[in-house]
Order: structure tokens, then sequence, then C-alpha cells
């Protein structure tokens, strides 16, 4: 098939989702063309089924709010047009699927029909989506795409529950490379980061207020009160420098390593003991399946999709949002016996496999198939 696929080419989620299931189906003959304003981070290397079509948007002393959306419109009816494209599919709603919405309507005036898929992520329905400022026009492009998936069942029903749907929504979970993401052996790194055996405790995100980084540093804090450990945070975003602040203030900032973005996720959770991801909103939780997929268990909040994933009292545990006691007690549970720690890190792996790339990759070319034969 020759499949366009729009996303945001940064490090977030649906980004990462977006390019390595583009890499994955152009690695098993597809013939993929990205369609961003920027080349997606992940898309580092050259494939002959790989193509990347650029967004540029003209400056224009008017425009305070350069218009996106038809820049992307008019790029993707010229990619559909030329490249002969037989699906679109669109990874996060806003402004995505409006965009592919115009550009199919553009099409039939070229007599062209090109079936578009929407890819539901998380923030694009549970915060952003649901804004007044976005809800009609993210109802209606909902409603107009051809097919549409979400990354979880919950994310599925938040959907339904606050949009007016009259379409199906079909769940395809995000997927693990096993081949990338896998325990390396790396005890030099880790002996230099706790010298003394330490357990570490990673966090990774985009340390966005749904991330709940504070609450990361108060969990580290009460388990690093009863066992010394130390803690990686990977990643930037607006919370960081509270989190910084934060560990000063509990007195714990020596022990707290602040690594910024990092491209080398799966060196650093090869020695990381425990993951945690207390997010107040989480439609399923990439970071935490990393995670597990290099054996690491994880404490996490029970919001959205996470129970889907984190599977309570065997890959980890989950807490009510901001239970950072009852998240810093199963924490120290896990880590304060070697035994018990390994056999939550050989669950974590085993739950992992679940979601690899080779089960999940196959739901989407069926998908595709399906909907490009029911236009
Ligand atoms: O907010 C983010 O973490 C980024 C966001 C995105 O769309 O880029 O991530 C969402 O999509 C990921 C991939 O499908 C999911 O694994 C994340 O759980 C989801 N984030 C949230 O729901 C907060």
């Amino acid at each position: 098939m020759k499949i366009g696929i729009v996303c945001y080419p940064t490090f977030g989620g649906s980004g990462v989702v977006a390019t390595e299931l583009g890499k994955a189906l152009a690695a098993v003959g597809h013939q993929i063309h990205f369609i961003t304003y920027r080349k997606p981070a992940r898309l580092d290397f050259f494939s002959e089924n790989l193509f990347y079509h650029e967004v540029s948007i003209s400056e224009y002393p008017l425009f305070d709010f350069p218009p996106y959306e038809l820049a992307l419109a008019s790029k993707l009816v010229d990619v559909v047009r030329f490249e002969k494209l037989d699906v679109l599919h669109v990874h996060y709603a806003i402004p995505h699927a409006s965009a592919a919405f115009m550009a199919k309507q553009i099409l039939k005036t070229y007599g062209l029909e090109i079936p578009v898929i929407t890819t539901l992520h998380g923030t694009d329905i549970t915060l952003v989506g649901k804004d007044r400022s976005f809800s009609p026009v993210v109802t209606f492009s909902i409603n107009q795409s051809d097919g549409v998936t979400a990354v979880s069942e919950n994310l599925r029903e938040e959907t339904l529950k606050h949009f007016d749907i009259t379409r199906d929504i079909k769940v395809i979970n995000n997927f693990i490379d096993l081949e990338r993401f896998s325990s390396q052996p790396k005890g030099h790194f880790k002996k230099a980061i706790a010298p003394d055996q330490e357990r570490v405790l990673t966090h990774t995100s985009n340390f966005r207020k749904v991330k709940n980084t504070l609450d990361v540093i108060r969990i580290f804090k009460k388990v690093n009160d009863v066992m010394p450990c130390k803690l990686l945070m990977v990643g930037d975003g607006p919370e960081r420098s509270n989190a910084e602040e934060l560990s000063r203030e509990l007195g714990i900032d020596k022990d707290v390593r602040f690594l910024g973005k990092q491209d080398a996720i799966e060196e650093i959770l090869s020695v990381s003991d425990l993951f945690l991801m207390p997010s107040s909103s989480e439609s399923f939780g990439l970071a935490a399946l990393e995670a597990m997929a290099c054996k690491v268990p994880v404490i996490s909040s029970n919001t959205g999709g996470l129970p889907e994933l984190n599977v309570n009292g065997v890959t980890g545990f989950l807490s009510a949002v901001g239970d950072v006691d009852e998240m810093a007690k199963n924490a120290i549970y896990i880590l304060e016996d070697c035994e018990r720690l390994q056999r939550f890190k050989d669950a974590a792996l085993a739950h992992a496999k679940n979601f690899q790339l080779s089960n999940i990759m196959p739901l989407y070319e069926d998908y595709y198939k399906e909907v490009i034969n029911n236009v």
C-alpha cells in the first residue's frame, strides 16, 4: 500500500508511535509518505520505501497565527494526487483530522477518493479536544473519518462519553520494538550512577503538568528516606524547573539527576530498577511500556489506560492519582527484596511482549485494507 502518515514530528508519544509504525510498515514493503512540518525525530535513516514531505508556511505580517492547517491540507492534496496514495493515516486529531477532511473534499474535485484514518492518542481527546474552542471540530472530523482508532479501551470510552460520536472506534494499543527496547548489560553506567549499588528509579516524560512530575520527586523522597537510592529524570518541559526546585527544598538534589532530552532511553532504562508514572491523565502510557520491555516494573497512577498496561501486583502497582504515600510504600515493597524485584522485572517483560510490534502492526495493516475496501 501507499500510505500517507501525518503526525507531530517531536518526541511526544503520538509522533513516536506514528514514526515507528511508518518505519515498520516500510520494512515490510509498504511505501510510506510522512507529511509534517519537520522531519520526525526518529526518522533518522534512509530507506527506499520512506518519503518525507515538509509542510512549510509562508510568513506574512498579517498572520499573527500562521494557518498551519491550511498549509497541511494543501500539501496533503498534492501528495495524494502526485504520489497516488491509497490511504491517509493521521495521528492526533488536532488539527490533523480536520486538515485531512478538508484535503479529502478538495480531492473530490479532482475525481479522487482518499480514505482517512484518524488515530486518537490521548490529550487530543482528554485535555485539548474537550476544550470548547476545539470540540465541535474534533467531533465533526472524527465522525467524517473513514476509520478511527484509539490507543486504549479507556480512550475509546472517554471519546464516546465526551463527544457525540456516530461511528465505530477500533482499539489498537501502542506497541514496542523489542529489538531496540531490551535490557542491556550497562554495568559501568550503573556503577557511575549508583556507586554504592543503590536502587535506581527513573521517570521519563515531557514534564507537562499532566505528568505530575512533582509527585515523582515526592515519591522518591519517601523511598529515599527508607533506602538510599537515585532518581533519573529524563526529558524536559514546563515543570522541570519546579521539580528541580522541589528536590532542592527536600534536600535530595544530590540523589536526583536531571538528564534532559535523551535519545538512548533504552540504555537509561537498562540501569533502572523502577519506573515512576504518577500522571493525572494517561491514555496508554508508552513510556511505561518502554520501561517494562527493559525489565523495569512500574509504579503508576490508575488513571486512563494505565490499568490496561500495568497489571496491579504483577508488573508493578497502581494507585489513585496523587496518592504519593501508597506509591512510595509500593515502590519500597518491590525494591526491598531482591527476589521479589526480580519477579516483578520478569513479569514486566513478559507482559510487554503482548504489545510487541509484530503483534500490533498487522492490526493496522488489516484495518487499512478494511477501510480502503469500504470506501
Ligand atoms: O502528552 C503526552 O504524553 C504526549 C502524547 C502525544 O500524543 O504525543 O502522548 C499520548 O499518546 C501516547 C501514544 O499513543 C500515549 O502512550 C500517552 O499515554 C498519551 N499521553 C497522555 O494521554 C497524557
